[in-house]
C-alpha cells in the first residue's frame, strides 16, 4: 500500500491529524493495534481549551460538541474548606469546553467513516522503517505481514507506542519526572456536584469534582500508588471524596454505582527532538503531563495543529519550513504545559514527606491566588489554554 502520511495509532492525535490531512486533500492510512469498540470506551479527559475547540470545528468535527457540550467560564479552587473561583472567561475573554474525549473521538471516527478514510485496527508488531530516506511501516494483520510506503509516518501512538523508541538512542533526550501518587476516578449517571470543577487542595489528599454533562459526573480522589482499584468499593470512594470536598458540596453530592473505575499514575514526561528524519510524534508519544491542569489532551491536538500546518504548507506550496520547525514550535508551548501541570500538581496535592509548613506554604499560595488578580490571571490563561504561536 501506499500513502502521503501513514499515521500510527486512533487516538485524538491520530484521528484529527488523519481528518485535518484528508480535508486538505492529503492521504493517510492510520494503524491502529486495538479495536473501534476498544478505543471508543476508554474514558479520559473531560476539558477543551477553546484552541481545541476551534481546530475540532476547523476539522469539521464540531456539531455535536457545540449542541451537547457545555462551555465553562471558570473553575473553583478549594483548600481547607474555603472555595474561590478563577473566572477564567474574565481574566482571558476565553471559555473551555466541557466535553469528553470518548465523545470527541466517536466524533472524529464518525467524520473519517464520512471521507471515507482507511483506518486498520488490530494491528501488531508495527515497525517503522527507513526513516531518512523513504519510510514505510510494516504491520501483522491476520498472521499476515503487510506494507505502508509513504512520505511520512506521524507517531500518534500514545506513551507505550513503538514511534518513539524508533527514535535512535543517541538522538533522543528524555525529561521524566514520576509523582508518588495517583488519581482514582469514578464516572457516575449522577448529577454533578457544582456548576463548574471544583480542585480541593486537601490535608487527606488532592481531590477534583469535575462532569460530562448534567447527569454524568467525574470525580477523582488522590491514592497512594499502592492503591488497588479492586480495594476501593464505591462507599468506600464517595465517603473519601466527600471527607475532601468543601463542606457545602459534600453535604448536597448525589452518589450512585460507577460505571468506570481506574487509577492513573501521575507524570511528567517529555522526548526531544519530537522528529527525526521523516518520523514526527505527536500527543502523548512524545510527551506526559499529570492531569491536575487538563493539558494532555488539548497538548496533543496542539501538536496537530502544528503538523497538519506544516504538512500542508510542504504539499500545497512545497514550502517546508514549518515542518522543519515542528519539533521546536510544538516543544515550546508543550514545555510552557508541563511547568503549568507541575505547578498545579505541586500546589494542590499532599506529598508523602509534606511537612506542615509545606502544607502552609500551599494553602499561603492558594489564600494569595484567591485576592490577587494577577495570580488569577496567570492561571487562568494557562488554564484555557495558551495561544498556538502560527
Ligand atoms: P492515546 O489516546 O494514547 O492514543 C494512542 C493510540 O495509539 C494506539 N497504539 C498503537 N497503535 C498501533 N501500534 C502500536 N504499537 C500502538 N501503540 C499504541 C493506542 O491503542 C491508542 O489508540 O494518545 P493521543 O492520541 O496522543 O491522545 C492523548 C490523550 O489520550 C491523553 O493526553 C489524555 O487522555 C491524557 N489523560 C488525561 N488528560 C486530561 O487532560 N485529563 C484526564 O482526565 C486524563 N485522563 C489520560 C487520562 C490518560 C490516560 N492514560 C493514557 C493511561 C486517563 C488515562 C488512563
Ligand atoms: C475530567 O473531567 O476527566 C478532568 C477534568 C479536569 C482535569 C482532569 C480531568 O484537570
Amino acid at each position: 500500500m501506499k500513502t502521503q502520511v501513514a499515521i500510527i495509532g486512533a487516538g485524538p492525535s491520530g484521528l484529527l491529524l488523519s481528518q485535518l490531512l484528508n480535508r486538505a486533500g492529503i492521504s493517510t492510512i492510520v494503524l491502529e493495534r486495538q479495536s473501534r469498540e476498544y478505543v471508543l470506551s476508554r474514558i479520559r479527559a473531560g476539558v477543551l481549551e477553546w484552541g481545541s475547540v476551534e481546530l475540532l470545528r476547523k476539522a469539521g468535527v464540531g456539531a455535536r460538541m457545540d449542541a451537547e457540550g457545555h462551555p465553562h467560564d471558570g473553575f473553583h479552587l478549594a483548600y481547607n474548606n474555603q472555595e474561590f473561583r478563577v473566572d477564567v472567561h474574565k481574566h482571558t475573554g476565553k471559555r473551555m469546553m466541557v466535553y469528553g474525549q470518548t465523545e470527541v473521538t466517536r466524533d472524529l471516527y464518525e467524520a473519517q467513516d464520512e471521507i471515507g478514510a482507511t483506518i486498520i485496527h488490530g494491528v501488531e508488531n508495527v515497525k517503522l522503517h527507513d526513516l531518512q530516506s523513504t519510510p514505510r511501516v510494516t504491520y501483522e494483520l491476520d498472521g499476515k505481514t503487510q506494507e505502508v510506503q509513504c512520505d511520512f509516518i506521524a507517531g500518534c501512538d500514545g506513551f507505550h507506542g513503538v514511534s518513539r523508541p524508533s527514535i535512535p538512542d543517541d538522538i533522543r533526550t528524555e525529561y521524566e519526572k514520576v509523582y508518588p501518587f495517583g488519581w482514582l476516578g469514578v464516572l457516575s449517571d449522577t448529577p454533578p456536584c457544582a456548576d463548574e470543577l471544583i480542585y480541593a487542595n486537601h490535608r487527606r489528599g488532592f481531590a477534583l469534582a469535575s462532569m460530562r454533562s448534567a447527569t454524568r459526573s467525574r470525580y477523582y480522589i488522590q491514592v497512594p500508588l499502592t492503591d488497588k482499584v479492586e480495594n476501593w468499593s464505591d462507599d468506600a470512594f464517595w465517603d473519601e471524596l466527600k471527607r475532601r470536598l468543601p463542606a457545602e458540596h459534600a453535604k448536597t453530592l448525589i452518589t450512585g454505582p460507577s460505571i468506570e473505575k481506574s487509577i492513573a499514575p501521575l507524570r511528567s514526561f517529555v522526548c526531544e527532538p519530537m522528529q527525526h528524519g521523516k518520523l514526527f510524534l505527536c500527543g502523548d508519544a512524545a510527551h506526559i503531563v499529570p492531569p491536575t491542569g487538563a493539558k494532555g489532551l488539548n497538548l496533543a491536538m496542539s501538536d496537530v495543529y502544528y503538523l497538519s500546518n506544516g504538512l500542508i504548507a510542504h504539499y500545497d506550496d512545497g514550502n517546508s519550513n514549518l515542518l522543519s520547525a515542528y519539533s521546536e514550535t510544538a516543544l515550546d508551548r508543550i514545555w510552557k504545559a508541563i511547568r503549568f501541570s507541575w505547578s498545579m500538581t505541586t500546589l494542590l496535592h499532599r506529598f508523602p514527606d509534606q511537612t506542615d509548613f509545606d502544607q502552609h506554604v500551599q494553602e499561603s499560595e492558594l489564600l494569595y491566588t484567591a485576592q490577587s488578580k494577577a495570580a488569577q490571571t496567570s492561571i487562568a490563561e494557562n488554564y484555557v489554554g495558551l495561544p498556538y504561536s502560527r
